[in-house]
C-alpha cells in the first residue's frame, strides 16, 4: 500500500507542482499575495496535513479584479488562434506534469490514481479541443431584406469569467471553463473548493508559468480562495459578467439568484440523481461493469454517479445477484495503490451523510442487499473509508429522490414497458445523466425520443458517468441547465453582436417603413 506513496511519492509530486507548507491562495499569475485566514488541507487518504493555503481578503480580491480587468484589455486584442497557442502550451505543461498532478488529485480528493490521472487527461483533452476551436469561433451571415446591405453576427469576449468549482473534480472542471474562456478572449478568476485548495494552487502555478514564459500580463489566470463569502464577492460583482458554478443544487440556487439580481449570466452544473434502466434485453455483463463503475467510481462522489438501477422484473434477480457479486470483488483502500478500486470519501461529514442515507432507506422500508459500514483499522485511520452499499428501495422514497454524495446504490423494480422505467427515471428533481442497457433498438430509441429521458445526458449501453469532453456537459431541472466543455458550449463565454452594414447611398428602413424628410 505504501509503495506509490513513497516511490514517485506525494512529496515529489508536491515539489514538482511548487507546493509549499504555506501557500498564497490569491494569485494573479506570477504575483501571489493573501491576507485572509488559513485553510488547512488534510488528505482523506491518510489524514495527514498536505499543506496550508492563505485565503483571500476583500482587499486581495480587489487587487485581483484590478489585475484581471486590466489584463482583459490586452488579452482580448490578441487574435484567437494566438490565444489558442497559449492554451496549447498549457496542455503541453499538463502532459509533462500529468503524473504529479494526478497523484495530488488522488491524495487531496481521495479518488483512485487511475481516476486522478483520468481527470488530468480531461484537462489535456479540453486544451486540445480549445486549440482547434480557437480558429472556429464562427458566427453566421444572413441575407438582409434591404438592397446593398450586409448582415452578419460575430462573437466577442465577455470579460472576467468567475469559476466556482467543487471538490470532486478539483482540477478538470476548472480546465473545462478556462481553456474555453481563454481562447474566447476572457480572463478567469477561480475559487476552488475549500476541501481541495492545494489542487487549485498547483493548477495556478502551471498556468502562471505558461503566461509568464509568453510575457503576458498578470491577471489572465487568477486564483482566489476561501468559503462561500469569497464566492459571494464574485456573484455580486458587476465586473464579472459570467459566473460558472459547479456544486450542490443548494449552492447553485444561491449563486443563480445573486447573479440574476444584477442580470449577469450564470452557468450552473449542479446535482444529479442518475439512473441506469436495465431492460429484459440488456447485456448483463456490460450492465454490471457500467453500474458498478458508475456507483463506486470516485467513491460515489461524481455528479454523474449512478444512484439508481431501474431493473425489469424479468431480469431483476439475475441483475441484483450479478451486481452484488461484483461488489464482493471491490478492494477499498489507499487510492494511490493501483490495486484498489475505491478510495475514501472526502471527509467525515460525507461519511455522516452516507450513514444517514443507509439508516433512512431502511426506515423508509428498504432492504439492504450489500451491507455498508465505515472501515476501521490499518490503512483506514483517516476515518473516511466506507463500504459501497446496495439497497432495494421504491422510487418515491425520500432518500431515493435525494442526491447523497456517497457509494449507495438503490435497486428499483419496474414491470411492463420501457415507458414505465422512463417515468421512474424522470420522476426526480434532478436531470443530469441517464442510461439504458438494452440490445432492443425500439427500447433504445424510445429512451432517446421526446418522450424519453429528460436529462442532459442520455446514453445507450454505457453507464451514467465518464462523459467525454467533446459533448456539451450538463443537465436540466435542478441540475441547473448549464452546458460546459464540448460542442458549442463556448458560446456562453462570449457576447454575440449582430452587425448590419449599408454600402449604398440610400437609407432604406427595415419592414418597408417610409420616413421621408
Ligand atoms: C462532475 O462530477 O462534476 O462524466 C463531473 C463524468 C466526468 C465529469 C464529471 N467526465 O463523470
Amino acid at each position: 500500500m505504501k509503495e506509490v506513496l513513497t516511490d514517485f511519492g506525494v512529496e515529489n509530486a508536491l515539489n514538482v507542482l511548487g507546493i509549499n507548507e504555506v501557500n498564497d491562495g490569491t494569485s494573479t499569475g506570477s504575483n501571489s499575495f493573501s491576507n485572509g485566514e488559513i485553510i488547512e488541507s488534510y488528505s482523506p487518504v491518510d489524514g495527514q496535513l498536505i499543506g496550508k493555503v492563505k485565503t483571500t481578503s476583500k482587499e486581495d480580491y480587489e487587487k485581483v479584479m484590478q489585475a484581471a480587468t486590466t489584463a482583459f484589455k490586452t488579452w482580448r486584442t490578441i487574435p484567437a488562434p494566438q490565444r489558442g497557442e497559449i492554451v496549447r502550451q498549457f496542455g503541453e505543461k499538463l502532459r509533462e506534469k500529468k503524473e504529479a498532478l494526478g497523484i495530488l488529485v488522488s491524495y487531496e480528493m481521495g479518488k483512485s490514481l487511475q481516476e486522478g490521472l483520468g481527470e488530468v487527461q480531461e484537462m489535456i483533452d479540453i486544451c486540445d479541443f480549445a486549440v482547434g476551436l480557437s480558429r472556429q469561433l464562427h458566427g453566421l451571415t444572413m441575407h438582409s431584406e434591404r438592397p446593398g446591405h450586409r448582415m452578419y453576427e460575430q462573437y466577442h469576449p465577455l470579460g472576467v469569467v468567475g469559476i466556482i468549482s467543487a471538490f470532486n473534480f478539483p482540477v478538470a472542471v476548472w480546465a473545462w471553463n478556462t481553456a474555453l474562456a481563454w481562447i474566447c478572449g476572457d480572463v478567469c478568476v477561480w475559487k476552488p473548493s475549500e476541501k481541495t485548495p492545494i489542487c487549485g494552487v498547483a493548477c495556478q502555478n502551471i498556468a502562471a508559468e505558461v503566461f509568464k514564459a509568453n510575457n503576458l500580463p498578470e491577471g489572465i489566470s487568477c486564483l482566489i480562495n476561501g468559503d462561500y463569502k469569497v464566492g459571494e464577492m464574485m456573484t455580486k460583482d458587476t465586473r464579472v459578467p459570467l459566473v460558472s458554478a459547479t456544486g450542490s443544487t443548494r449552492m447553485g440556487k444561491i449563486v443563480a439568484q445573486e447573479v440574476a439580481a444584477r442580470l449577469g449570466k450564470s452557468l450552473l452544473e449542479l446535482g444529479g440523481n442518475n439512473a441506469i434502466i436495465v431492460t429484459p434485453d440488456a447485456d448483463i455483463k456490460m450492465t454490471v461493469i457500467g453500474a458498478v463503475f458508475g456507483a463506486v467510481g470516485t467513491c460515489g462522489q461524481r455528479c454523474t454517479s449512478t444512484r439508481r438501477l431501474i431493473i425489469h422484473e424479468s431480469v431483476y434477480d439475475k441483475v441484483k445477484e450479478a451486481v452484488a457479486d461484483a461488489y464482493k470483488q471491490l478492494r477499498i483502500g489507499n487510492p494511490l495503490d493501483e490495486n484498489n478500486h475505491v478510495g475514501p470519501l472526502i471527509d467525515k461529514d460525507a461519511v455522516g451523510m452516507y450513514q444517514k442515507a443507509l439508516t433512512q432507506v431502511v426506515e423508509e422500508g428498504g432492504n439492504i442487499v450489500v451491507e455498508g459500514g465505515v472501515l476501521i483499522g490499518e490503512g483506514y485511520e483517516s476515518g473516511c473509508y466506507v463500504k459501497p452499499a446496495i439497497a432495494e428501495a421504491k422510487p418515491d422514497y425520500k432518500i431515493v429522490q435525494h442526491e447523497t454524495f456517497a457509494p449507495v446504490l438503490y435497486l428499483l423494480k419496474y414491470s411492463g414497458d420501457v415507458e414505465n422505467a422512463i417515468e421512474i427515471q424522470n420522476n426526480v428533481a434532478q436531470g443530469l445523466s441517464s442510461a439504458i442497457m438494452t440490445n432492443n433498438l425500439r427500447e433504445a430509441e424510445r429512451f432517446l425520443s421526446v418522450q424519453g429521458s429528460d436529462c442532459g445526458i442520455a446514453n445507450v449501453n454505457i453507464g451514467t458517468s465518464g462523459a467525454e469532453i467533446g459533448g456539451a456537459f450538463g443537465g436540466e431541472k435542478e441540475t441547473g441547465g448549464g452546458r460546459e466543455s464540448g460542442s458549442d458550449a463556448w458560446k456562453i463565454y462570449m457576447r454575440r453582436q449582430t452587425n448590419t452594414i449599408n454600402y449604398t447611398t440610400e437609407l432604406p428602413l427595415a419592414q418597408g417603413i417610409k420616413f421621408d424628410l
